[in-house]
């Protein structure tokens, strides 16, 4: 069996390499098609993105399966074994009508357990990179510990959806949380929301919808710093059919579910 040495430096050499096409892609005329609603889109650079990284892991490793968002992999049902969960680009709105604010995410999973977690801000060349139980880094530099910090100081990640009439939250829940705090901010990337969470540069991230792509690496990289991961329930992620997302430096996670997310 390959060793996840080898594994790991694998899936950083190939998520430069897709970066490094994603950012050439700019001076190329864009083929843009809509998904489940006319917000909901997808480009040719997704789908070549994801095709790229199932060429490399079937010919590297072809026990291993693939959970991918644009779904060129085989439909994975559970995640037994090794299974790699991408998403080719994380804020696809972002990577058309900015250009930036955009990032591939990789999480590679064993029996369920999070490995590898790396997310690539293709634009800043920023790689967020862990290992389980070996630390996470930004490039080179590595994140620090997370420490618990108070709620009025507490900078939190979320899309405004879900404090507007929505059919997932009331709310009113999330508008009590984001008056006690300091403040929001909104990238529109899972991936970013996640590795912002993991280097400090937020306190922490919520969400009402994501898939397993949209999370699969943060958590990674989130729970290797010593942040918490689960759903707005404080149960653990499902991984295969997704749901919410809570993602928060240690002892305010529990905070802001008691205080806040019990009547959810
Ligand atoms: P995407 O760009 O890969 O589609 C935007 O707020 C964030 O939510 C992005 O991470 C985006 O990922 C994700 N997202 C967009 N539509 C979604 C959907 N229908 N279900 C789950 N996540 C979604
Ligand atoms: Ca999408
Ligand atoms: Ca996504
Ligand atoms: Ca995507």
């Amino acid at each position: 069996m390959a060793s996840w040495k080898e594994i790991d430096t694998h899936a950083k050499e190939w998520t430069k390499t897709a970066g490094k096409r994603l950012r050439e892609s700019f001076k190329e005329t864009l083929n843009i098609s809509t998904k489940s609603n006319r917000n909901d889109l997808v480009t040719n650079m997704d789908k070549e993105t994801e095709e790229f990284f199932i060429t490399k892991i079937k010919e590297n490793y072809p026990d291993h399966r693939i959970l991918g968002e644009e779904g060129m992999g085989e439909g994975v049902t559970d995640l037994n074994g090794i299974v790699w969960i991408i998403d080719p680009i994380d804020g696809t709105m972002n990577f058309i009508h900015q250009q930036r604010n955009f990032a591939i995410s990789i999480g590679i999973y064993e029996n369920g357990v999070g490995k590898i977690g790396l997310i690539y801000d293709v634009v800043h060349d920023e790689l967020y990179h862990a290992v389980k139980g070996q630390g996470a880094y930004m490039n080179d530099v590595k994140l620090q510990e997370l420490e618990p910090v108070a709620l009025s100081d507490m900078i939190l990640s979320l899309n405004a959806t879900w404090v507007t009439e929505n059919k997932r939250i009331d709310p009113a829940i999330l508008s009590k949380l984001v008056k006690d705090i300091r403040g929001t901010r909104s990238y529109g990337s899972a991936a970013i929301e996640l590795a912002y969470t993991a280097a400090g540069r937020v306190d922490g991230y919520i969400s009402l919808r994501l898939a397993p792509w949209d999370v699969a690496g943060g958590a990674v990289l989130v729970e290797e710093v010593g942040g918490l991961v689960t759903d707005l329930r404080g149960k653990p992620l499902d991984l295969v059919n997704g749901g919410s997302v809570f993602a928060c430096r240690p002892v305010l996670h529990e905070e802001v579910l008691k205080k806040y997310l019990a009547d959810y």
